[in-house]
């Protein structure tokens, strides 16, 4: 059986969130926003195809993609970059690279146990996120 994301994802940790924003180059007054937010993720998951919605109060970011397939990414109302990104498996972990302006970018999703996580990187940054189902 593989891996399924789906579902419906409450935040319920968020480690150096603020060095992630620092790296991306978010302002100060923004980041006091964000990282008050519990955002929440919607997942659907067909087979290699995903929808990720990143929901919150304050800002929300919807990527569509197939693993496999390199698409052009606007991050529109987080730091507004374009990049190239590729998702890909590598085992049941699902790892994006993200290249552009920003050195070492990309994310990373996996399960384990009932908790969904979620690393982000940037330069020198990572933040790690923990997600329950809501
Ligand atoms: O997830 O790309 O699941 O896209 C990263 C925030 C905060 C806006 C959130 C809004 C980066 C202000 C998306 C937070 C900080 C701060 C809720 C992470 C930038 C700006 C949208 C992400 C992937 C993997 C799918």
């Amino acid at each position: 059986m593989p891996v399924d994301f789906s579902g419906t994802w409450n935040l319920v940790s968020n480690d150096n969130f603020e060095g992630y924003m620092v790296a991306l180059g978010i302002d100060f007054a923004t980041r006091k926003v964000a990282k008050m937010l519990k955002p929440q993720k919607v997942i659907k998951q067909d087979g290699d195809s995903f929808y990720i919605h990143t929901t919150s109060t304050f800002r929300d970011y919807l990527l569509e993609f197939k693993v496999g397939e390199e698409f052009d990414e606007e991050t529109k109302g987080l730091d507004n970059r374009k990049c190239k990104s590729l998702v890909t498996w590598e085992n049941d972990k699902l790892v994006c690279v993200q290249t552009g302006e920003k050195k070492n970018r990309g994310w990373t999703h996996w399960l384990e146990g009932d908790d969904l996580h979620l690393e982000l990187r940037c330069e020198n940054q990572v933040c790690r996120q923990v997600f329950k189902r809501a």
